[in-house]
């Protein structure tokens, strides 16, 4: 049996190999399109600290995204102590896999800005608490980015951290199903805590 496919032409024995063929072409089709949706799909987002003073903050960062199933990588990479790691960081981040880069930094925070400048992987950057300004310098250097070099800047400390990890889930969920429902779960159970310290106080 003979079958013209545009200009080839493929030669089968009987119906029952073409048919078969057919069938494995489809199947194989089938399993590289899932591949391509969910198995080239690195869900991984890096987060990356100035110095490991700032862990115990952007720890809450990867708590939220081990919640949400997403796979993180943890660095520290300073701007000014170790700038051309920074430089290595930045530019590989992309070919590496990673889809969002969560940048925490403390007092003259240039690392989210740098990284941002530097790779078009989206940077969500965290404030930490300083002693000497509790992070007001800290916010200022890292949301007073100048135009054409966004930052997403997060709350000063714990909360903005949590909220990095919550962000970047959700940048995620953008094509990952199973990532919105989860967080749709957890947008539940907050309603649920705002419901428990209701009853408490009954
Ligand atoms: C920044 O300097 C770091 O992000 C950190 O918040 C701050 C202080 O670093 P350490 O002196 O504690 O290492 O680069």
């Amino acid at each position: 049996m003979f079958v013209l496919i545009k200009t080839q032409t493929f030669a089968f024995k009987n119906e029952k190999t073409f048919v078969f063929s057919v069938f494995c072409r489809c199947f194989m089709w089938y399993i590289i399109n899932e591949f391509l949706k969910n198995g080239v799909s690195i869900l991984v987002v890096s987060i990356v600290m100035g110095s490991s003073s700032d862990w115990p903050t952007m720890k809450k960062a990867k708590d939220m995204l081990d919640y949400f199933g997403i796979e993180t990588d943890v660095e520290v990479v300073s701007a000014h102590r170790t700038p051309k790691n920074m430089y290595e960081f930045a530019t590989n981040a992309k070919e590496k896999g990673t889809k969002v880069i969560i940048a925490g930094a403390g007092g003259a925070a240039h690392l989210p800005g740098m990284i941002a400048s530097m790779t078009n992987v989206p940077v969500i950057g965290v404030p930490i608490q300083t002693k000497a300004l509790s992070g007001i310098d800290s916010l200022y250097s890292i949301v007073q980015m100048p135009g054409g070099v966004p930052v997403a800047t997060m709350a000063i400390g714990e909360a903005g951290a949590t909220n990095a990890g919550i962000y970047a889930a959700k940048m995620i969920a953008i094509e990952d199903e199973s990532v919105y429902d989860k967080l749709e779960a957890y947008t539940k159970s907050l309603e649920q805590k705002v419901e428990d310290m209701q009853n408490d106080l009954k």
